[in-house]
């Protein structure tokens, strides 16, 4: 039998970095198009700047079953009009996969949704575990004033499916509101 050598990885928990990482990716505002509701004031911040929304850092593990990829997720602290950052959010390509986020530093949320429209939040702080059932969309939202970073492990076959979620959002937004952090309902939304 050809045995994987087992891994070990250091995490920073309030910068959220890696040690090693094998590949970090970022996504700036220029690649969330049409993710925030309000379109005239995410068009106004990107012609401001193309700002850096969020970074992932993954450990890089064979994409077979069995395997979990691990990783962490920074969101930064900000708002496109009274929307918070947050990330594209996706289904599993693999639909029964589920997911795990631990809370490492910061605040927000985890939203999920269903195909057929149900809803579901898990509010984040430092400590937090949120267990993502396998057929749930996610995306995750910084509410707070610091880096919201959070540490994921899922199986590495799951694969990202981002085309429902850019094509309907998610069924209710988180937006400040009264200085809070508020669950609203997304008028933009339909059921695909
Ligand atoms: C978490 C995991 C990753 C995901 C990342 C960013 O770390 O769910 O699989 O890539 O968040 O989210 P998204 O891919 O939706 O932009
Ligand atoms: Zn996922």
């Amino acid at each position: 039998m050809d045995y994987m050598e087992p891994m070990e990885t250091k995490i920073n928990f309030k910068s959220g970095e890696i040690f090693p990482c094998d590949n970090k990716i970022v996504r700036k505002l220029s690649e969330m198009k049409n993710m925030f509701s309000d379109k005239a004031a995410y068009e106004k911040e990107l012609s401001l700047k193309d700002r850096i929304v969020y970074e992932v850092f993954e450990r890089k593990v064979p994409h077979q079953t069995g395997q979990l990829v691990h990783s962490t997720t920074v969101i930064y602290p900000g708002k496109v009009s009274n929307e918070y950052y947050m990330t594209k959010g996706h289904f599993h390509e693999i639909e029964d996969r589920s997911e795990l986020y631990f809370c490492l530093n910061g605040e927000g949320y985890v939203v999920m949704q269903t195909k057929e429209g149900e809803f579901s939040s898990i509010r984040m702080t430092a400590g937090v575990v949120a267990y993502i059932p396998p057929y749930w969309a996610h995306r995750t939202i910084n509410t707070g004033k610091d880096k919201f970073v959070f540490f994921t492990v899922y199986p590495a076959d799951a694969g990202h499916n981002y085309g429902a979620i850019e094509k309907t959002g998610f069924p209710n937004l988180v937006v400040e509101k009264d200085g809070q952090p508020t669950i609203v309902n997304n008028s933009g939304w339909q059921k695909e």
